[in-house]
């Protein structure tokens, strides 16, 4: 490819927060996809740790998981080569943008965030300031890269909203800045639910480990947690409003196969819940094995994957430097000279 076209391609930038084991959910919701866009575009992939201490975590646990998320991103087919593959804590201008966008945030649509609700519920007796402002962090990982499209799953869509709506607010200050993001959702797996809860999303911090399939486990959890999924009392293998732990574990199964509902009931019809649970198991184990091959083969190499971090900071840091001398321009900071 020549120069030029690879100016031309369009930006994609995305993350996952090193917040506990990767679920099925982050899987189907942005990694699978992530893998399938880096021929096209020019995509930037980040270990967000600056949002996983918005909830405690302890300082050993998140610096192997750091390692982890970054190794797991390649085991599901990230070219380090072809990607900036980065941490967030490793380009300050992360930290640096978010305080400038704080102050085009308003109170007021920060207390509309699903997440910031559902969270403050969760960790009651930690509701941070930055579990508030995350979505004003998550517009800077966005914006300093001008991004073009960021591929998320379900959950993160009202957080591109604010921050198309925190671009738009900036350029029309202080006219174009920023790049208007576009949020893009996997056609199947757009939202993954709990086995254990299934009106509940699928969580990689939910503390019952059964509620949750996680990308690094192995052949027989997978398959014993898919079996005891909870499920309705019928028997039939059909979409049906109400029937949250069958339509999950189809919707599972579809974005694994590629198979539309119709053939799924096809394929299950007159068999029952059991030889479908089985199924699904058996397909999400399968697709999961060289995933983990992959990571055992990453992880044994901690000089490579330090290496790629250092690279990828280098990246990312260049470009994000770039946008933030432009902000910091705009609202009217002085240069050191
Ligand atoms: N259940 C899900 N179904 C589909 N997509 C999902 N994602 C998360 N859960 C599901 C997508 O994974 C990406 C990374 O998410 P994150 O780490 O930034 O945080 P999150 O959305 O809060 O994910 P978790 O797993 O629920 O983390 P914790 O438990 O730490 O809060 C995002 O694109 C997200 O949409």
């Amino acid at each position: 490819m020549d120069q030029q076209t690879a100016e031309q391609k369009k930006v994609i930038f995305s993350g996952i927060q090193p917040s506990g084991m990767l679920t099925i959910g982050n899987y189907l919701g942005s990694l699978k996809n992530w893998g399938r866009l880096q021929q096209d575009y020019d995509c930037l992939y980040c270990v967000v740790d600056l949002h996983a201490i918005t909830v405690r975590q302890d300082p050993a646990t998140l610096r192997k998981r750091t390692y982890e998320t970054l190794a797991l991103y390649m085991a599901c087919g990230l070219d380090p080569e072809k990607n900036t593959l980065f941490v967030q804590s490793h380009v300050p201008a992360h930290a640096e943008l978010a305080w400038v966008l704080n102050c085009f945030t308003m109170f007021g649509e920060l207390s509309r965030m699903t997440q910031f609700k559902d969270k403050s519920k969760k960790y009651s007796s930690n509701v941070n300031a930055g579990l508030f402002t995350y979505p004003v962090l998550m517009a800077a990982d966005i914006l300093l890269y001008q991004a073009d499209v960021v591929p998320v799953g379900m959950d993160q869509m009202q957080h591109i909203e604010i921050t198309r709506d925190i671009a738009g607010r900036f350029n029309q200050v202080y006219g174009e800045t920023f790049r208007i993001p576009e949020g893009v959702l996997p056609k199947a797996g757009a939202k993954v639910m709990s086995l254990a809860e299934p009106e509940k999303k699928m969580s990689k911090s939910d503390s019952n480990g059964n509620a949750s399939v996680y990308i690094l486990d192995d052949r027989d959890t997978v398959i014993r947690k898919f079996r005891r999924a909870v499920t309705d009392s019928g028997s039939e293998v059909r979409r049906a409003e109400g029937k949250d732990g069958i339509n999950n574990l189809m919707t599972i199964y579809a974005a694994f196969t590629g198979k539309t509902d119709a053939e799924i009931e096809a394929e299950f019809a007159g068999r029952g819940y059991g030889d479908f649970k089985s199924a699904v198991g058996e397909t999400v184990a399968d697709a999961l094995s060289p995933v983990r091959e992959r990571f055992g083969q990453l992880t044994a190499d901690k000089a490579y994957l330090e290496s790629v971090m250092k690279d990828g900071a280098s990246r990312a840091s260049y470009l994000a430097r770039k946008t933030l001398t432009k902000v910091y321009r705009k609202v009217g900071f002085t240069q050191p000279k």
